[in-house]
């Protein structure tokens, strides 16, 4: 039963998500957000996903409320709302940016659009494998990233790895030329428009929540992600051939809200960094045994995979080059991808 628990109030906006839904569900939720804000102890901090409840993320963010509310004696916690319940993922960073929700764990292509920092770790075959990924996004580059939210109205608590994305269609994906033309879901941002179109194929973006319709409708062709969201979403169902391009590491991002932050003592500002940065290595164990999971149930539902051995990397990563220089472009951002590349 992947059906959030939603507060009492919130059952009055249940209908198919349309427009005047998500004004409905803003409203309620700055109404809500307001209330806490002036009410005394203890607190509940809210948190949406886009993925159900037991999925590694979900679980990473209900351990960091434990570890709060352990180091808080019981005073603060944290309450995830998965299954996209509270909107996509834009909907949700624009209700953490107004104060209207207080945390958020999204995709950093959610923030590419508002912090230019975290358009880096995404750019295309920048990390050369995983250990590369971890030692700079675990460490002072991923920690600079972080800190970079601060400026759009976001604490930056911490970031997850993801695995590598890659391109999922009826056929097989080796090379170039089976990449032009395709109609390829990305993720709404443009970096990730451009990364597609780079191969030659015509970028769609949407919600995370939609791509089940639009591959099954044949509004699309193709899609893109990690085997644990291929799995979880059943996306191979209409897209059964994942190819591993591997073409980008796109971390996970876990952000506050300032304008809540603001409102805490130091004391539980400090314990909330805290429990996020433990819920980590928490996330990294599940994550690790999930996508081992997730590569064997797609395969047991009838996907083929096209092992990254058989594709032409050489041929993507010389497409994407201009890619880096587009979205890479201030001296900044050109020195901290420079920082990553030169990590050894
Ligand atoms: C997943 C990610 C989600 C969302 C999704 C998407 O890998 O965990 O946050 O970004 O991809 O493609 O929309």
């Amino acid at each position: 039963d992947n059906k959030p628990d939603l507060p009492q109030t919130l059952h009055l906006c249940e209908e198919p998500m349309s427009h005047p839904l998500r004004h409905c569900l803003l409203a309620l939720g700055a109404a809500i957000g307001i209330a806490f804000a002036a009410s005394a102890d203890p607190r509940t901090f809210r948190s949406a996903d886009v993925h159900a409840k037991d999925f590694p993320t979900n679980q990473a963010v209900k351990f960091m409320g434990e570890e709060l509310a352990k180091a808080t004696g019981g005073k603060d916690n944290v309450k995830v709302f998965g299954d996209s319940s509270l909107g996509s993922e834009k909907d949700t960073v624009e209700q953490v940016k107004i104060g209207a929700l207080d945390m958020v764990r999204v995709n950093s292509a959610a923030f590419n659009g508002i912090v230019p920092e975290s358009m880096v770790p995404a750019l295309p075959f920048l990390f050369r494998d995983l250990e590369h990924f971890r030692k700079t996004m675990y460490g002072p580059q991923g920690d600079r990233i972080l800190a970079a939210f601060e400026k759009a109205g976001f604490v930056g608590l911490a970031m997850y790895e993801s695995g590598a994305r890659s391109i999922y269609a009826k056929k097989p994906i080796r090379s170039l030329a089976d990449t032009k033309g395709l109609k390829l879901r990305v993720q709404p941002s443009d970096l990730w428009v451009s990364l597609v179109g780079a191969m030659g194929a015509t970028a769609t973006p949407m919600p995370f929540a939609e791509v089940y319709t639009g591959l099954k409708t044949g509004l699309l062709d193709a899609a893109e992600n990690n085997y644990p969201s291929y799995d979880e979403a059943k996306h191979y169902e209409s897209a059964p051939v994942y190819s591993e391009t591997m073409h980008s590491m796109a971390p996970e991002v876990l952000v506050f809200s300032k304008k809540i932050w603001d409102t805490l003592t130091p004391e539980e500002q400090a314990a909330i960094r805290k429990a996020a940065k433990a819920s980590v290595p928490y996330y990294v164990k599940l994550w690790e045994a999930k996508e081992k999971e997730a590569r064997d149930a797609v395969v047991k539902g009838g996907a083929k995979i096209v092992p990254a051995a058989e594709i032409d990397r050489k041929g993507f990563v010389e497409a994407e080059k201009p890619v880096w220089d587009k979205f890479a472009s201030s001296p900044e951002l050109k020195a901290l991808v420079q920082e990553i590349v030169n990590t050894k």
